[in-house]
């Protein structure tokens, strides 16, 4: 398509769809027109795409997630159909901005954070590779909360997103599904005396199924991203006549739970896991049996990917199908249950490993639970006497009446990885050793990766110009290239050039700031950023101790010969975490004091940016200059807002946490900040039980001036905050070794701050960050899924029949 096509294309259809020109449609209108154009795009290659998979009886993944978090899909979908800037100067010439349509769509956010992310750039990934992958998710009427501060305090919104439509979504009322919920399971002998379960009372969910497509980088290519919505089946309609009863029923997914790597513990989230996990296997055993092979061979067909424990039921729903309903003896069902089963753990934070009571289980999937239960007894039983008797108890699924969800993950499953080296490593060495010594073939490392169309081409257009001027647009399709700028690390108009583009977008930047928080920054000054969701761990009040140590030092001396900087935060906090909110308050509260304070000279700002998500963390990151990573050693699985801040050019202050570590492997010790403890010396500390915060409090008058300030007055209205933060830290002995790290910290920020000063050095720093980001892509990553897990092709077949790049 061209152009002109394009726009005769466009008015056409504006005219069909609303009755009007150009002239008098609104915005969304528009927005509407241009997406409407698109899905009719791409649904022939959807479709064309599906056929294929079917017809070469091609071996499909499908990546099971509580979350997603794609954010916007306009920009990425114009992008991957190589449509982008056809439309931008089509639509320019119309006298329409496409960002103005941009702002219409909102985010689609049901996912929380990291783990939502990847998977949404697992999608991104899997189809640009031509990779045959789906993702199986919960269409939730509300997404993740809107976060407004109110006296600076998070307050919590509800994310109304379906409001308008969802113009990418399509309704597949024929593939829907019956989940059975609740009420009492027997089993009760058929006349061959094999054991069938009979079902009395409960109730049955009707999951209706909205498909996404997923578009591949100019491939041709589209996958589906299903996502389960819950209806009332017609034949159960008279039980929820009454408003609360249909009430109580439409609530059950309607919700995403707020908590980031925290279970619930609740009913209605371990309802949704069976929703999504009975609907999605149930859909894929549906597919498989309309090809008509060897039910013996699923395997051949199938991988079914559990991302994180919440989908760990795929096991045990898989053995129901393969048992009760297609009459598989249990052994043969097993053995192909763990050959099409894998699990991914992100995380090592015992709080975040789901357990379930027995009770609770039996009460909401009850044929689930004997199946789980049967599972683990013929663990038990296999083990009996080979193993030693304690590790058999410590690796059961069911133990003191709970069932522990990723015991059942990997013992239902053929891989299990973490996702950074060090990460994976610690699951071997630590929180999963028991199994590692009885499946030690089963263990792996995926390092995560990002989407590199989105994290550059899309959010950073001005360094994309610079890197195609420069290498050559190769590094669009393969990141590895981005190596080749190397070679200009001595050259100095190509330092400017990419100086320049930080510039432009710190520039855009503060404009947002201006207009959102009417905070002025300079864009001179150091943008240093901190992204990610509040958590103790993650350590945003460690940043914070650093910005109060700064301000006070600048109080004292406003000489103080330090680089000017600009604080930058986004952080959303659990609804429910207390401590996580305290420090919102507190971080706010600092910001207003910092910022009205006409003393310190503008040297220091503090921006904490309402509502951060995704569509936000593409206009922060490529303005940032340096990226706070900053986790206690051994609690941050991976991070992935280090690979794209890296890749944006930020230099990474760090400790060497998740993939931190391997960043500073791609970039050298030169190119990066390191500090605080290793994840030995915590574990040394956890040994020996011999750290004491208070000592370092009383020692260190730095540390002390620093803490005391939270509750001395220096900082207004946080009496209560500012209490409970101290306490933290110096009554309950600072679970993150804050104080611990601070001293050391302290010295990466001013080392940071004396490399800026040397332009040309800082420069070079930062071109080496991009240029050595390429292995963190995630095109990388999932075709090590694909050929190490999943054992999944490309349909090489497809591309060379269907010609690729044009739409
Ligand atoms: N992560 Cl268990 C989440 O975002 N939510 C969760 O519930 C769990 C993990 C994150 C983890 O904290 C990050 O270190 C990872 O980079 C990310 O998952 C993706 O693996």
């Amino acid at each position: 398509m061209d152009k002109k096509e394009f726009k005769k294309k466009f008015k056409r259809r504006l005219a069909e769809k609303f009755a009007m020109e150009v002239t008098d449609a609104s915005s969304n209108e528009l927005y509407q027109t241009l997406g409407s154009l698109m899905t009719s795009a791409y649904s022939q290659d959807w479709r064309e795409t599906w056929k294929d998979y079917r017809e070469n009886n091609q071996k499909q993944s499908y990546y099971f997630s509580i979350e997603f978090l794609p954010g916007k899909m306009l920009k990425s979908n114009l992008l991957n159909m190589g449509w982008l800037e056809l439309v931008e100067e089509g639509l320019d010439e119309l006298g329409i901005q496409l960002n103005d349509l941009v702002e219409i769509e909102p985010d689609m956010a049901l996912g929380n954070g990291g783990l939502g992310r990847l998977a949404s750039c697992f999608m991104d990934s899997i189809a640009s590779c031509g990779l045959p992958g789906n993702g199986n998710g919960i269409r939730y009427e509300y997404g993740l909360f809107k976060q407004r501060f109110v006296d600076n305090y998070q307050v919590e919104l509800p994310d109304e997103w379906l409001q308008k439509g969802n113009l990418w979504e399509v309704r597949k009322e024929s593939k829907a599904v019956d989940v059975q919920i609740g009420g009492n399971v027997y089993l009760k002998p058929d006349q061959y005396g094999k054991l069938s379960p009979v079902y009395e009372g409960g109730s049955k969910l009707r999951a209706v199924p909205y498909d996404t497509g997923m578009v591949g980088y100019q491939n041709k290519i589209v996958n589906t991203m299903r996502l389960w919505s819950l209806e009332i089946p017609p034949e159960e309609e008279d039980r929820y006549r009454s408003i609360e009863a249909r009430r109580s029923f439409e609530d059950l997914t309607s919700v995403l739970y707020p908590d980031d790597s925290n279970e619930a513990g609740r009913k209605m989230r371990l309802t949704q896991e069976y929703f999504f996990v009975s609907a999605g296997v149930q859909s894929i055993l549906r597919y498989f049996k309309s090809l008509n092979q060897p039910m013996d061979e699923i395997n051949q067909y199938a991988a079914i990917h559990i991302n994180d424990t919440h989908p760990a039921m795929c096991v045990a729903e898989f053995m129901r199908l393969l048992v009760d309903e297609e009459q598989m003896s249990w052994e043969r069902a097993w053995d192909l249950t763990r050959k099409v089963m894998s699990y991914t753990n992100h995380t090592i934070m015992a709080e975040a490993l789901e357990k379930w009571s027995i009770d609770m289980m039996k009460n909401v999937c009850p044929r689930i639970y004997q199946i789980i239960e049967e599972i683990d007894r013929r663990f038990v039983e296999e083990l009996i006497g080979v193993q030693d008797f304690d590790l058999i108890q410590r690796t059961r699924i069911i133990q003191d009446g709970q069932v522990h969800m990723a015991h059942l993950a990997i013992i239902g499953s053929h891989s299990t990885n973490g996702v950074a080296k060090l990460h994976s490593d610690l699951l071997k060495s630590v929180v999963l050793h028991d199994f590692y010594l009885l499946y030690p073939d089963r263990f792996n490392n995926k390092t995560n990766g990002i989407a590199m169309r989105r994290w550059v081409q899309l959010a950073n257009p001005a360094m994309s110009k610079v890197l195609d001027a420069t290498i050559g647009k190769t590094w669009r399709k393969n990141s590895d290239d981005l190596r080749l700028l190397l070679n200009y690390e001595e050259d100095d108009q190509v330092l400017n050039a990419l100086a320049e583009a930080k510039y432009q977008n710190k520039r855009s930047l503060a404009a947002y700031i201006k207009s959102h928080c009417g905070i002025e920054v300079s864009p001179e000054a150091i943008f240093d950023v901190q992204i990610k969701r509040l958590h103790a761990y993650k350590r945003q009040l460690l940043n914070l101790l650093h910005i109060i140590k700064l301000y006070l030092d600048l109080k004292e001396n406003p000489e103080l010969p330090i680089e000017p900087r600009v604080f930058i935060f986004g952080a959303k906090a659990a609804p429910s975490y207390h401590y996580a909110k305290s420090i919102i308050k507190v971080i706010n509260e600092v910001a207003s004091l910092i910022n009205a304070d006409e003393t310190i000279k503008g040297k220091l700002k503090l921006v904490f940016l309402e509502n951060y998500n995704v569509s936000l963390a593409e206009r922060i990151i490529p303005a940032a200059d340096v990226s706070e990573q900053i986790s206690l050693a051994s609690k941050e699985a991976s991070g992935t807002s280090n690979m794209k801040l890296m890749l944006n050019g930020a230099v990474t202050i760090a400790t060497l946490d998740g993939a931190n570590v391997e960043i500073r492997d791609a970039v050298g010790d030169d190119n990066i900040a390191i500090f605080g403890l290793t994840e030995g010396e915590v574990y040394q500390y956890y040994e020996k039980r011999n750290y004491h915060a208070i000592d370092l409090y009383e020692r260190d008058t730095t540390i002390q001036k620093v803490v005391n300030a939270l509750i001395d007055g220096t900082i207004p209205n946080i009496t209560k905050e500012g209490q409970e933060i101290f306490d933290s830290l110096i009554k309950y002995n600072d679970e993150f070794f804050v104080l611990r790290d601070f001293e050391d910290y302290c010295a990466a920020q001013m080392s940071v701050n004396q490399a800026y000063q040397d332009t040309r050095r800082w420069r070079q720093i930062s071109l080496r960050n991009t240029a050595n980001a390429g292995r963190f892509s995630s095109d990388r990553t999932v075709q090590q899924y694909a050929d190490d897990i999943w054992q999944i092709e490309p349909l090489f077949a497809h591309n060379d029949n269907r010609g690729v790049t044009q739409h």
